[in-house]
């Protein structure tokens, strides 16, 4: 059985999963993490902003502008709404589909898309692969695409804080493919031991790239691992923003206040491909597709703003036309920007650079002008 401390134990039509948004707009009072509302507006906003990135940079992809990204659409409520939750002196350390996160934490546009560029404007100095963007800043580690090795980095740093008596959480992102690796054992074992204040986010997709959740585990849902590591396990609605926010807000809260470690799986669904690389129609059935489609999690947060008189069309296309009109904006100074330059290879290891580095920098710079 679940342990049912983290929300208030009850009975619902999904069963063991916590859900707050009805499909009429209205919430669970039970359950309901009462946001103000400019937070509800900012979580949607920052949901919206993450999904119109998302095919704005597909398309870019698909021009040759950029040369991979890995979308979420689909996903919005589960990564913004469980990044709302934490506060600024927190960490966060994402898998690979969470720029709406970063975002939220105020890393600029613009840096962002330098880094999908790979360009003179990239904070990390085109040293990284694409996609792989870094908001030290914000709390918020660099991507790491090997699956699952973020979660013992995210275990690390928690354990780091609680060893420092320093206030604040980690949340870690990771998917369900993710649950089948070392990594994860390792990590969940740690921090139950030692009870390192993490939120361990398992966004379950239904798939690892052409792989069902079905061959990731024989055992019953994915939150149920949490008992056997000695901390909480809890399901919750994925496309549900508000059964996002409350979870992981009430986990973190209980990681601060020295009572440990916590598992959220969020059940969501991609909808689009694995990647730029990627064509799901090879592996999956598009009625499948259509059936989550239905509880799109940007429409129900929508419903939310609209039955509480918060939300309408004038508002929905304002914002849709500014976010647009930004991304246009971020992408033309973006791609105004120079090449990385050569010397930023041969820079950051030695104080002084040896001789073999300067001759080297000399042939990478004539390499650069012919
Ligand atoms: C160690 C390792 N093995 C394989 C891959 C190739 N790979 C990239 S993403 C992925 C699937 C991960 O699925 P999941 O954890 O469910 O996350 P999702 O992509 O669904 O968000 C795989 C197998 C990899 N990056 N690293
Ligand atoms: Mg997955």
């Amino acid at each position: 059985m679940l342990s049912h401390r983290l929300h208030a134990a009850r009975k619902n039509p999904l069963g063991d999963i916590v859900r707050v948004l009805q499909d009429d707009g209205s919430v669970d009072p039970s359950a309901d993490p009462n946001l103000s509302r400019d937070d509800a507006v900012r979580l949607y906003r920052g949901m919206t902003l993450e999904r119109i990135l998302d095919n704005r940079m597909l398309a870019l992809q698909r021009q040759g502008r950029i040369g991979f990204y890995g979308p979420s659409v689909g996903q919005e409520a589960a990564i913004v709404g469980a990044a709302m939750a934490m506060e600024p002196d927190d960490w966060i350390v994402p898998q690979y589909r969470e720029p709406g996160a970063a975002l939220l934490r105020g890393m600029p546009l613009k840096d962002l898309i330098c880094q999908f560029m790979t360009n003179g404007g990239d904070p990390a100095k085109g040293r990284q692969m694409p996609c792989h963007y870094v908001f030290a800043k914000g709390h918020y580690l660099s991507i790491s695409s090997p699956v699952g090795t973020q979660i013992p980095h995210a275990m690390g740093i928690a354990w780091g804080m609680k060893l420092r008596k320093e206030p604040a959480a980690v949340l870690v992102y990771f998917g369900d493919g993710a649950t089948s690796t070392p990594d994860f054992h390792v990590a969940m074992n740690f921090a139950g031991v030692y009870r390192a204040p993490c939120v361990f986010f398992c966004n379950n997709n239904q798939w690892a790239i052409s792989l069902p959740v079905s061959r990731q585990t024989a055992g019953a849902p994915l939150a149920e691992k949490a008992p056997a590591y000695g901390m909480e396990g809890v399901r919750v609605d994925g496309m549900d923003a508000l059964a996002v926010y409350g979870a992981v807000r009430r986990a973190a809260n209980a990681a601060r206040n020295g009572q440990g470690p916590a598992l959220v799986e969020a059940l969501t669904y991609r909808f689009g491909p694995h990647s730029s690389s990627d064509d799901p129609s090879r592996y999956r059935d598009e009625k499948e597709v259509a059936v989550w489609m239905a509880r799109d999690p940007l429409v129900r947060l929508r419903r939310f703003l609209e039955a509480r008189g918060w939300w309408d069309e004038g508002r929905e296309a304002s914002l849709e036309k500014e976010i647009g009109d930004e991304i246009t904006q971020a992408v033309a100074e973006a791609e105004a920007m120079p090449p990385v330059p050569v010397e930023t290879f041969f820079e950051d290891v030695y104080a002084e650079p040896t001789w073999n580095l300067r001759e080297e920098l000399g042939e990478a710079r004539s390499v650069r002008r012919g």
